[in-house]
């Protein structure tokens, strides 16, 4: 027979690597997992990245402190009742004193902490504020991509002179402004990867600035616990714990085959995490193929109204988005997930629009097809994709209404101006 002899493959970047196909077994893997062929293809004599990455702290409760000052510094959450109903969103760090946390039950929460004062949210408002950081975020860094409602990448890389050479400097600059224009405080963490940068950020958690010097990530991992890794949930916490692996420094002992045959694909992942690689590849909005937004209720939520106010706060957040990229939809897609962790999706075909009303008809439609008013929900989410330029939507033959666009442009400028809650369109 044959013998198939490793042959070298020229990869597009100019590196040579040996051909999948007849590869040695780590070859194998790599083929399996892209991410690690993404790193053997990284030079090395690209400009440094300086990827920061910053995290409101208790976000809902910090907006709902904005509204009601008697609310700061005392034991605070947002989400359930005072009679215990419903589970906890957000928990001041007053509140982390006595054990409360996000996602527990507020009843449980009120156990810990007898003075816990229980609030109700406002989501619009939310989804309002995340969206103004947003976008002034937009004028401190070239590119930034928004992780969450209450987090976000942003890409230094190349600003470093811009900034007098001192990066870490200017992120307390801009936990400061932060402060002073939005009253919110946050925590920005800043490295060489978004990996490195999002577990750094827990690590000073709240109000706090770090930033990892490069060629220092596997130090700075090695003490931390391995639940700090994203992706290592209880689980696979559990399961590593039993064997033994307590912080990131026990898992960075471990050889990437070992660890893949522990746990698969994602022990590859673990694997890489834990040396401190990751991607430092942060996407603009605009080259997104998607925009979306969703919300998780404090507590389930039945009534149609209710649900078509909530989504209407979050078509308005989207489109106000879009609007910014100058991009028009034609596909929206509504998400829903009851409370006994069923989701659904239904999406829909539209004309190109950036037009919230037709949006939201849209959604309200597709809400209507999922939902029969009586199953409680936990959440709801609007996606809006297939976009198209607003000067290519012109020509696509379908009918623009000038007199819509023209509201709409005139409601965006107000909103810059003067916020997002000063104009609102109704529902009805
Ligand atoms: P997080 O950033 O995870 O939490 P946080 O901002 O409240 O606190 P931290 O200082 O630790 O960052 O989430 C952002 C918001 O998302 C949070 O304020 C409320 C909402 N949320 C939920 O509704 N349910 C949840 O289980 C979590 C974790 C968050
Ligand atoms: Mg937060
Ligand atoms: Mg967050």
């Amino acid at each position: 027979m044959e013998s198939r002899r490793a042959k070298d493959v020229q990869d597009p970047s100019g590196i040579c690597l040996p051909d999948p196909a007849v590869g040695s077994y780590t070859v194998g893997i790599a083929a399996q997992i892209p991410y690690i062929r993404e790193e053997i293809l990284r030079v090395d004599n690209m400009p440094r990245t300086y990827i920061a990455h910053l995290d409101l702290d208790c976000f809902f409760v910090s907006v709902e402190r904005i509204n009601d000052p008697s609310l700061r510094g005392k034991a605070v959450v947002v989400g359930g009742s005072a009679t215990g109903r419903g589970v906890v969103a957000s928990a001041s760090y007053e509140a982390r004193k006595y054990g409360v946390r996000s996602a527990m039950p507020t009843g449980q929460a009120l156990r810990l902490c007898p003075n816990l004062i229980v609030v109700g949210g406002h989501h619009g408002e939310y989804s309002a504020y995340s969206q103004r950081l947003y976008e002034r975020m937009l004028k401190v860094a070239p590119v930034v991509e928004r992780a969450s409602i209450d987090e976000m990448y942003l890409d230094f890389t190349g600003c470093e002179s811009l900034y007098g050479n001192d990066l870490p400097a200017y992120m307390k600059e801009v936990q400061k402004l932060i402060k002073t224009d939005f009253s919110l405080p946050c925590t920005i963490a800043m490295a060489s990867n978004k990996l490195v940068a999002k577990i750094a950020t827990d690590t000073v958690k709240p109000e706090g600035c770090i930033y990892v010097p490069h060629g220092t990530e596997e130090q700075f991992l090695s003490p931390l616990s391995i639940s700090a890794i994203p992706g290592v949930g209880k689980k696979t916490a559990d399961f590593l714990n039993r064997k033994g692996f307590h912080k990131i420094s026990d898992l960075q002992a471990v050889p990437l085959k070992d660890m893949v045959d522990m746990l698969g694909a994602h022990g590859g992942w673990i694997h890489q995490a834990s040396h401190g690689r990751g991607s430092s590849t942060v996407g603009a909005e605009h080259t997104r193929k998607s925009i979306s937004r969703e919300e998780t209720f404090p507590e389930d939520i039945s009534r149609t109204e209710e649900l078509e106010k909530i989504l209407f706060a979050l078509v308005e957040s989207v489109c106000s988005t879009l609007r910014s990229h100058q991009f028009k939809s034609r596909t929206v897609t509504l998400k829903l997930r009851t409370s006994g962790f069923e989701t659904f999706t239904r999406r829909q075909t539209i004309e190109p629009t950036n037009y919230d009303p037709t949006i939201f008809c849209s959604a309200k439609e597709l809400l209507g097809k999922i939902h029969d008013g009586r199953k409680p929900i936990r959440l709801i989410g609007v996606g809006l994709s297939n976009f198209t330029s607003e000067a290519q939507a012109e020509l696509d033959l379908f009918p623009k209404s000038d007199k819509h666009e023209k509201v709409m442009q005139a409601i965006d400028r107000l909103r810059e101006k003067y916020g997002d809650e000063s104009i609102k369109i109704g529902t009805v």
